[in-house]
């Protein structure tokens, strides 16, 4: 098997994934062009998108389980086998749980091209061109039924391929609501500017959801279980103080320890101010309250 199929995207794919986008009406969803030419934003008209270039987006990560340090996971041995790979979709919450390859999951559904701002709670901020599969069509596939309220996601841990699995004393765990995993911003990626995941940057499969911060983003996803109770995530088990469940991007809530009013733009120059749900709002404000209920950021 090759290691990963997506790399290859006919342009007439790619046409009709755009086709689609713009069909469903999705403002803020950009497509890339396979021909090199125009990543544009609709949402932000004023400001397009300006992807990062792909070595700074390939070697300044977070990812524990492969060091601490920022260079750490790019620099690290390539010891995480990532063909063949399988996820896992169960929990109560499915009526049709299953095991997948993800060379059938390439083959059932197409990769699209989706330009976003990256926010992480550190301050920084990147713009990813993804490519990947729509959240919502793989967990449409597990047949939800009404006790599907949240989404759980498992990660790869496994101190054998790497180096610092045991950091969190157990596998990166996400979660989401179901109405959150449901919009079509939420991305399972596969890849960026067309190329396969690096080890780094969570191959083979890891989610991306522009309006939340960095942290949510798991990495290497081995399993997704649709349950009832609200998951019990990494970061908010680290720290629940700093780390919650919904960790919405919003400059009007600061980090404890700082301001989250800008971010440093890795790549290029200066600071910028951060947007209100990463600038997705108009996607995604529809699934919280009020501004001022804080429970919805961190
Ligand atoms: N399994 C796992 N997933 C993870 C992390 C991690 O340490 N382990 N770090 C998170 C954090 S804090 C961020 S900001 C993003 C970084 O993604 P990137 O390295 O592709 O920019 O991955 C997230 N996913
Ligand atoms: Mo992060």
């Amino acid at each position: 098997m090759k290691p990963i199929a997506n790399s290859i995207i006919t342009s007439e794919q790619d046409f009709r994934n755009r086709r689609k986008i713009i069909a469903a009406g999705l403002s803020a969803v950009a497509a890339v062009s396979l021909a090199g030419g125009v990543l544009a934003d609709a949402h932000d008209t004023s400001e397009p998108l300006k992807p990062t270039p792909l070595k700074t987006i390939n070697s300044y990560n977070n990812y524990y389980e492969f060091g601490f340090d920022k260079s750490d996971p790019s620099e690290a041995d390539k010891t995480l086998i990532t063909s063949p790979w399988t996820v896992e979709i169960t929990g109560a919450g499915a009526d049709k749980k299953g095991v997948y390859d993800l060379a059938d999951i390439y083959s059932e559904f197409a990769i699209e091209s989706h330009v976003r701002r990256f926010r992480c709670v550190e301050a920084w901020s990147m713009v990813i061109p993804w490519n990947g599969i729509p959240l919502h069509k793989l967990i449409a596939s597990a047949q939800p039924n009404s006790r599907a309220k949240y989404v759980r996601f498992i990660t790869a841990n496994d101190a054998q391929q790497m180096p610092n699995a045991d950091w969190a004393g157990g596998p990166y765990t996400e979660g989401l609501t179901i109405a959150e995993a449901m919009n079509p911003l939420a991305l399972l990626a596969t890849g960026i500017y067309d190329k396969p995941l690096e080890q780094q940057t969570g191959a083979p499969i890891r989610l991306v959801l522009p309006w939340k911060y960095g942290f949510k983003y798991a990495k290497s996803i081995v399993r997704i279980e649709l349950v009832e109770q609200m998951p019990k995530t990494t970061w908010w088990q680290q720290n629940s103080r700093e780390y919650g469940f919904y960790a919405n991007v919003s400059p009007h809530h600061n980090h404890p320890r700082w301001s989250q009013k800008s971010e440093r733009v890795i790549g290029g120059f200066g600071r910028q101010r951060t947007q209100i749900y990463n600038g997705y709002a108009d996607e995604v404000a529809h699934l919280y309250g009020a501004l001022s209920d804080r429970q919805y950021f961190y």
